[in-house]
């Protein structure tokens, strides 16, 4: 597999990007300023990045309650979205939306959710506007194990098959939905329910960018050239708990040490590009050093925002009272 050097490069700031923006706001998170609930993607980039390194701004995402790592993957900026995390006039949806309702019409990303299963009707939506206006873009749902239970979920399968729709359902699984074991909660098996909805399914590690960077554009390509939608499933893990101020006391001892030593996707690109000649070590450093910059700055910049005003309540709402 060959890959572009800019493709390269554009992906692990990405994935760098989600990482330091995530281990940054579980620091801030603990000093009581962010207002509402905080799940991190953090140890899940190399899934978010590599679906969406196929993608340009017409093809559209729908995300999860855990949706920072989607909305930077699909290029929304770190300053808006801090700002919104901390509830100020200038984050990108103008401080009403909060860390799980961060969306981008005009980059496609039609937002994180805080509805578990939400995601897959969304992008039938899309899906069907995309086949209709014959734009020759896809729609991509990224959903939880735990959405994998619900009927909207299932529903939303079918009718894209129904409707033969330029769709691909992606199944971040983490083995978790809060603190309950996907080994417990999920009958069968995710592959056997994309054939009993007759699409193709596909899957990969999570932990390997290359991987999921691959599969998913073969999944991606399946829907696109109009055959219909896809299933990808992505075997990964989240790092935090299911929110923050979770003890997860549901999870192995070590578990979440081995998660870091041994399956942090960050390095293992790094080890990949480096030992292959791809990517140089000093342009990786210099990536890591921007970003961590770029994302102090955010911070810094949202905590001296303005928070909004009584009359912007009525503002940006579809129903006028
Ligand atoms: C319809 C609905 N049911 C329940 C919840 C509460 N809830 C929030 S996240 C979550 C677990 C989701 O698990 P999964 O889909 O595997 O995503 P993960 O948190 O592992 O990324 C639940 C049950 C909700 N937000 N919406
Ligand atoms: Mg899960």
């Amino acid at each position: 597999m060959q890959i572009a050097r800019d493709i390269l490069l554009r992906s692990y700031r990405s994935m760098r990007t989600i990482r330091e923006f995530e281990e940054r706001l579980h620091v801030e998170f603990a000093t009581g300023e962010i207002p509402g609930f905080v799940h991190l993607y953090c140890g899940e980039e190399a899934s978010g990045v590599g679906v969406c390194a196929h993608l340009t701004d017409t093809d559209t995402i729908a995300s999860t309650h855990r949706g920072h790592g989607h909305c930077i993957a699909k290029g929304v900026g770190v300053d808006g979205m801090m700002a919104e995390i901390y509830g100020r006039q200038t984050g990108v949806c103008r401080g009403k939306g909060g860390s799980m309702h961060i969306a981008d019409l005009s980059l496609g990303m039609l937002g994180a959710n805080g509805i578990v299963g939400g995601g897959p009707p969304l992008i039938c939506g899309a899906a069907l506007s995309h086949k209709t206006l014959k734009d020759g873009a896809v729609a991509i749902a990224f959903y939880g194990d735990g959405a994998s239970n619900e009927g909207s979920t299932l529903e939303s399968l079918n009718l894209a098959t129904v409707w033969n729709l330029p769709a691909v359902f992606v199944v971040e699984d983490n083995g978790y939905g809060e603190a309950t074991g996907s080994s417990y909660a999920c009958a069968g098996n995710q592959k056997d329910r994309a054939a009993g909805f007759g699409m193709p399914y596909f899957e990969c590690d999570g932990n390997d960018f290359f991987s999921v960077y691959q599969t998913a554009g073969e999944a991606i390509s399946h829907a696109r050239n109009g055959n219909g939608p896809a299933m990808v499933h992505v075997h990964l893990a989240r790092w935090y708990g299911h929110f923050e101020g979770d003890a997860m006391t549901y999870r192995a001892e070590g578990e979440v040490a081995e998660l870091r030593a041994d399956h942090d996707c960050l390095v293992n690109f790094r080890r990949r590009v480096t030992e292959a000649g791809l990517l140089e070590a000093a342009a990786l450093d210099d990536v890591d050093m921007a970003v961590k910059d770029a994302v102090e700055a955010a911070v810094v910049a949202a905590k001296a925002a303005p928070l909004p005003v009584e009359d912007d309540l009525l503002k940006d709402v579809y129903v006028s009272y």
